[in-house]
């Protein structure tokens, strides 16, 4: 009996040793992203180090630090930060890369799609491989696209039914190519982070600000301090998960491999998670006491009409030639 607990008592310590060499043994590798933790951001960074650790064996453990902390809370920062090797992977929005990267606006053109299917036709085609080599070339290797999705009006004076009524509203942005929307809309953009938006909104510093229903607007409870939604899906904002070239190019081809099908396979789980979300996001909205007005197509027509200086102000930016590469997609489709 003594001799068989013994017996017992040996083996499992055999196995919690093994268990923690085994986790002593995984690198850490750490993921930054700039949304808060109940975010399908947050999830899709945390299916990915799920999915990682399983393919590997336990070999790696990926960190995943939201709310842009290792940034110091510059949401923007990121980007440059992989770009340096200073970080593993960033989990983030195409407008936050756009100081460093200004290409990527044109992801966000006021008004370039109409749905998900122009969508997925342009992030899984030819646009979407050309946006790959233009972040390779700033030393961010993108693994997959994901989904923050079609950017939404909020705000606390009234319903936003026409361009009129953006006037002189004070409006919380992400990035530079929101400015010169707002501005053409006649309201009065101010660039912030993320992480301090909800505080400016609750405290009435600002108005309004825009976002994605399923992505951010229900998991940050943006609801709680704002009262007035329009759907007018004037920009959409695609997510991705990027590794950075130096820690892309230390592993091995099999391990590239494992890297790569862990991240396709997170993001399509964020992008559909997210689809899911906005999809019953509407009712959710409703239920939590905002009002929703849905534009109809010829109200979505002034939007389009007053946004369009900053369309092709931006399209100048990101080059004419890339504009066309989406739109020729997007036609086909
Ligand atoms: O800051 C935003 O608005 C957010 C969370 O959508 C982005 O990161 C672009």
């Amino acid at each position: 009996m003594k001799f068989e607990k013994l017996n017992r008592l040996a083996l499992t310590a055999t196995v919690a040793l093994a268990a923690l060499m085994g986790a002593a043994s995984a690198e850490t590798l750490r993921l930054s992203h700039n949304t808060g933790d109940a975010t399908t951001w947050h999830k899709g960074a945390e299916k990915f180090n799920e999915l990682l650790s399983a393919a590997t064996d336990g070999a790696y453990d990926v960190k995943v630090f939201p709310n842009a902390s290792l940034s110091g809370g510059d949401q923007m920062k990121q980007a440059e930060m992989v770009s340096r090797g200073f970080l593993d992977f960033v989990v983030t929005s195409a407008i936050n890369v756009t100081p460093l990267v200004p290409e990527m606006a044109v992801f966000s053109l006021p008004y370039l799609y109409s749905g998900y299917e122009a969508v997925d036709a342009t992030t899984d085609g030819a646009p979407g491989d050309k946006m790959k080599e233009i972040m390779a070339s700033h030393d961010i290797i993108v693994l997959a696209w994901g989904e923050n999705g079609f950017r939404e009006v909020t705000n606390n004076a009234r319903p936003i039914k026409s361009p009129e009524d953006m006037k002189g509203l004070k409006m919380r942005v992400a990035g530079p190519m929101y400015i010169d929307v707002m501005n053409a809309l006649g309201a009065n953009p101010q660039q912030m982070q993320w992480t301090e938006t909800f505080t400016a909104l609750q405290q009435g510093v600002v108005d309004g600000q825009e976002n994605p229903i399923g992505a951010v607007i229900i998991p940050q409870r943006v609801y709680e301090v704002q009262k007035y939604l329009s759907t007018w899906h004037y920009s959409y904002d695609p997510v991705f998960l990027g590794i950075s070239r130096k820690r892309w190019e230390s592993f091995d081809d099999a391990t590239k491999a494992k890297v790569q099908q862990a991240a396709s396979e997170a993001m399509a789980y964020q992008k559909d998670i997210t689809r899911q979300a906005t999809a019953s996001g509407i009712e959710l909205l409703k239920e939590k006491g905002m009002e929703i007005y849905e534009p109809t197509a010829e109200e979505l027509q002034a939007f389009r009409e007053a946004t369009k200086p900053a369309f092709d102000k931006w399209s100048e930016k990101v080059g004419p030639e890339l504009v066309k590469t989406f739109t020729d997609t997007i036609a086909a489709k």
